[in-house]
């Protein structure tokens, strides 16, 4: 019974649970924020896991990291300082990377157990700290904000956990504009926004706080993870006023940016017709989320 409870009590999504088979549990510790669990599984390669969460597996984060990063880099001309909050595992690094034109990547990460374990038993997302235009703070991204010179990034990638635990000031208004603060005219911020299956209110909240806080356009886009709840994960895409920003239409190809397809690992899900695909809203959504 206790189990049962344990399964399907989840504030995120009550009522249902998904499993998948531990082969072998390579690490288990608790950090100052959170549970760190990393787990060999039968299927989906080694898994990391915050507080009983998947964040991801081996299989299928090129999914997640290389649509969340993708999106929006693409969505603008040389992006040159990027800003990515959480993102600890290092896979949102690895993506940014690919993109030539870029200067500065700061990272803001408040649990260093995330980076040391991801750098133990990750490698492949891990290599993203290696590139000589990654700047780390570990610390609360919150206060980072706060203090981010305003207008200094073209893009924002917020990488966050779920709203439960250390990232749920990271859904609140005054974190979107310190954000939308902290990006030049035009320039474009892409939030991890959950699923539409099973968040649909959350979702309708934050597309209600970034239509007022970011004066540009708000867009939904959502791509297939297996191993997330419901098996997909959407993004929030928002620009700041200024040149107008297309997302749907990438105009900064990836196809197009010399060595991005092969940089230190070949790409494997990304690519500009999924970029566009990736805006296309079942009806209900479009309906619910008052999304064109
Ligand atoms: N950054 C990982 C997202 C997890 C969503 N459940």
């Amino acid at each position: 019974k206790a189990l049962k409870e344990y399964y399907f009590n989840n504030p995120m999504w009550p009522g249902e649970a998904h499993s998948l088979k531990v082969e072998k549990i390579l690490f288990k510790e608790k950090s100052e924020y959170q549970e760190v669990m990393v787990f060999e599984s039968s299927v989906y390669g080694k898994v990391l896991v915050l507080d009983g969460i998947v964040q991801l597996t081996e299989k299928d984060e090129c999914a997640y990291q290389e649509m969340i990063t993708h999106l929006p880099l693409c969505s603008i001309e040389s992006p040159k300082n990027v800003l990515v909050v959480g993102g600890g595992d290092g896979g949102v690094l690895r993506e940014i990377a690919r993109h030539s034109s870029v200067e500065l990547i700061d990272i803001c990460e408040i649990d260093k157990m995330v980076i040391d374990v991801s750098k133990e038993f990750f490698p492949e997302l891990a290599l993203g700290f290696e590139d000589p235009r990654v700047r780390l703070s570990v610390g609360d991204a919150v206060e980072f904000l706060r203090q981010a010179a305003e207008g200094k990034y073209d893009a924002i990638i917020v990488d966050s956990s779920d709203p439960v635990g250390p990232a749920q000031e990271l859904v609140e208004k005054p974190f979107f504009e310190n954000l939308a603060r902290a990006l030049r005219p035009g320039g474009v911020l892409c939030n991890m926004a959950e699923s539409m299956w099973l968040h649909t209110h959350l979702i309708q909240d934050m597309i209600s706080i970034c239509r007022e806080t970011f004066k540009g356009s708000v867009h939904y886009a959502w791509t297939s993870v297996p191993t997330y709840p419901s098996g997909v994960i959407g993004f929030l895409l928002c620009s700041t006023e200024g040149p107008p920003v297309d997302f749907k239409n990438p105009i900064n190809p990836i196809e197009k940016i010399e060595g991005a397809l092969q940089h230190r690992r070949e790409l494997r899900f990304y690519n500009s017709e999924i970029h566009k695909a990736a805006f296309c809203l079942p009806s209900f959504v479009k309906k619910e989320g008052n999304l064109a």
